[in-house]
């Protein structure tokens, strides 16, 4: 491979090489690496077998039996007009419409995006979710959605599952013709942790409604509408379904947290429906919204917008199957459940509970619950796959209603603790959590301002600092980057102003703005960082992968790399592509129609001196080897 590079090495053949050629061109030694796909793939699989998937112990692999395929009595798709159905057929209003004519309360599948997130750190594979996703689409016809993209699937999808969230798009698009395909959608964060030009958000939107997503779930983290107009608008223009989003915290029935009583959210909800949002969400996060707060809060909504209502809730508590009922007493449109078994604790409540719960009563959960049943069979055995990534909560806790963390920063502000050596303080890290939220002024917290929060606290618990501590030394601490940028304005502005003492403290002598971080953004030049992008990954990129790019340049570019080295690995069954192979076992990976590659890891070779182990694998019918560095 060295010689080809030389002779392809235009420096070279142009006859200008000098002696030092080969020292000042370090582009020679980049061997064109493992071209084709068996090769590649056996790289990956010696490389898990050995070296254990991140988070994994090498060594680990059970046998697992395939997962329950669902038995339907009889489905018949013909005969239901879906909600994807009227949307691709007659647009946005036509929807709103159909669901303002539903007696029965709609539901929202959300196993396929915030379940797995809350649950199993956002690990699901796409290779699973095809597995299943056909039958969700015939034997759940009545669901208003399924919540299948965006928050933090987008990059998590990237960085620690060798997928693309477009791959994960595009496949399920192919196998769930007739439902409509929800994400969530930061606002001016899009998928990410910080404010983007408005342009790439509405780049970012167009380009997910052409890929196939149908409603957009809009918030801000902090409930600062000037953060979420652009996006409703770049909905609108899209053709495609917005969901202004009212985040909620506090207790709307403790005289002790005023700040967000009723009248704030009536309030914001009367403002959401002026920006030209065609569905109002009210997004309870951490799981704080009692039941009998939940049948005030919507029967003042129902009565002060025109909107319907979508629900989100965490059961986190405990409460949530009962706060559901609550509301959809006092006329809540839509709830958003997950699979019963992706269901409860730090997740949405269970699809298969509320049906049962609602039953009998005036109104009724609108699903085929045999069939969801039946769908749930397989998630059952599905999410022994990934044990490694539990987030540990197996019972209710209502200690949330302390700490107000959403569903899925648990366990990774958890995961985070541990990775600091902090992980034995985390009941403490739980109550600094709570103090830091007062001291920054009772804020909304979901990402990224949730993280904010989380970061601080932290940072406090690590220095041991108390509050006071904090006001009295803060000119001489340097406060975690996260913190610095949410005092400065970056996230933009949190309901009644940040607390001017503490922003002093923390911003020190920097600037700060309190108007759309938006305005200050240099626009992007889409051409050049598409010319830029293709420089690196030596082909012409998408428009997709160009604002993966952009909302993501390093993620981007190491998923690029993984993909040079270890071919596309998505279409390896789970067991195998988390952890890897034992000897003298076979497995059948089908690359594409009609071609399959046939492999059994044959031997495990001792490490030599610098750590090499040599694998020796049959791949359809020959002999192969493969050299890896044992770093266990
Ligand atoms: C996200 O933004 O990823 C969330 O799930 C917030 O709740
Ligand atoms: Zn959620």
């Amino acid at each position: 491979p060295f010689l080809i590079n030389v002779v392809a090495d235009t420096h070279f053949t142009s006859g200008q090489a000098t002696t030092t050629f080969i020292d000042n061109t370090p582009s020679l030694f980049n061997f064109p690496r493992l071209r084709n796909r068996g090769t590649k793939t056996l790289h990956y699989l010696s490389n898990i077998t050995v070296n254990g998937f991140p988070g994994i112990e090498s060594g680990q692999k059970k046998h697992f039996d395939l997962p329950r395929q669902p038995q339907f009595d009889a489905v018949s798709t013909d005969s239901v007009v879906t909600a994807k159905n009227i949307l691709d057929e007659k647009g946005p209003s036509a929807v709103v419409d159909f669901i303002k004519n539903q007696k029965d309360v709609l539901l929202t599948d959300t196993t396929l995006r915030d379940a797995h997130q809350s649950l199993l750190a956002t690990r699901l594979r796409t290779q699973d979710m095809k597995g299943i996703a056909g039958a969700i689409d015939q034997g759940l016809p009545e669901l208003f959605s399924a919540e299948m993209w965006g928050g933090a699937t987008f990059d998590v999808a990237y960085r620690f599952l060798n997928e693309s969230p477009w791959y994960r798009l595009r496949e399920l698009r192919k196998l769930m013709p007739n439902t409509m395909f929800q994400m969530l959608f930061r606002g001016s964060n899009a998928v990410g942790y910080q404010n983007y030009p408005d342009h790439v958000i509405a780049e970012f939107i167009k380009i997910s409604s052409r890929e196939g997503i149908d409603v957009f779930r809009i918030f801000d983290s902090l409930n600062w509408l000037p953060q979420m107009e652009k996006s409703i608008q770049a909905v609108r223009d899209a053709g495609k379904i917005a969901e202004a989003t009212i985040c909620y915290t506090g207790d709307i029935l403790d005289p002790m947290r005023s700040k967000y009583d009723l009248k704030y959210y009536t309030d914001l909800a009367k403002e959401m429906q002026a920006t030209g949002a065609h569905i109002l969400a009210i997004k309870d996060m951490a799981g704080l919204l009692k039941p009998q707060a939940a049948y005030r809060l919507i029967s003042e909504l129902k009565d002060t917008v025109d909107l319907p209502i979508h629900l989100h809730t965490h059961d986190t508590s405990g409460n949530g199957i009962i706060t559901y009922s609550g509301a959809t007493q006092a006329g809540v449109d839509i709830i958003d459940v997950a699979t019963a078994s992706l269901a409860g604790g730090t997740s949405q409540p269970s699809m298969q509970s509320i049906y049962y719960a609602l039953e009998h009563g005036p109104r009724h959960a609108h699903i085929n619950v045999k069939n969801a049943e039946q769908i749930d069979h397989y998630w059952e055995d599905t999410r022994k796959y990934y044990a490694a990534f539990e987030g540990g909560i197996t019972s209710p806790s209502t200690e949330v209603y302390m700490h107000e963390m959403p569903g899925g920063q648990y366990t990774n502000l958890k995961s985070q603790a541990a990775a600091v050596g902090l992980g034995h303080r985390f009941d403490e890290i739980k109550r600094v959590y709570r103090t830091v939220n007062m001291m920054f002024g009772d804020i909304i917290k979901v990402t990224p301002s949730s993280k904010v929060v989380g970061d601080m606290a932290l940072f406090m618990v690590q220095n041991n600092l108390t509050e006071e501590d904090v006001y009295a030394r803060g000119q001489e601490l340097n406060f975690p980057e996260s913190v610095v940028s949410f005092f400065r304005g970056d996230l933009g502005q949190p309901v009644g102003g940040f607390p001017e003492k503490l922003q002093q403290i923390i911003v020190k002598n920097k600037s700060v703005i309190t108007d759309r971080p938006g305005l200050h953004t240099a626009p992007v030049d889409f051409e050049q960082v598409k010319a830029e992008l293709a420089e690196k990954i030596g082909y012409d990129p998408g428009d997709h992968e160009v604002i993966s790019y952009l909302l993501y340049p390093q993620v981007f570019l190491d998923y690029q790399k993984m993909q040079q080295e270890f071919g596309s690995v998505t279409l390896l069954d789970t067991p195998t592509f988390l952890y890897g192979m034992t000897l003298g076992e076979k497995i059948e990976v089908q690359i594409e129609k009609g071609k399959t590659l046939s492999i059994r890891l044959d031997e495990i070779g001792e490490p030599d001196l610098s750590g090499d182990r040599v694998l020796f694998f049959n791949l359809n019918g020959q002999r192969r080897e493969v050299v890896i560095n044992d770093k266990s």
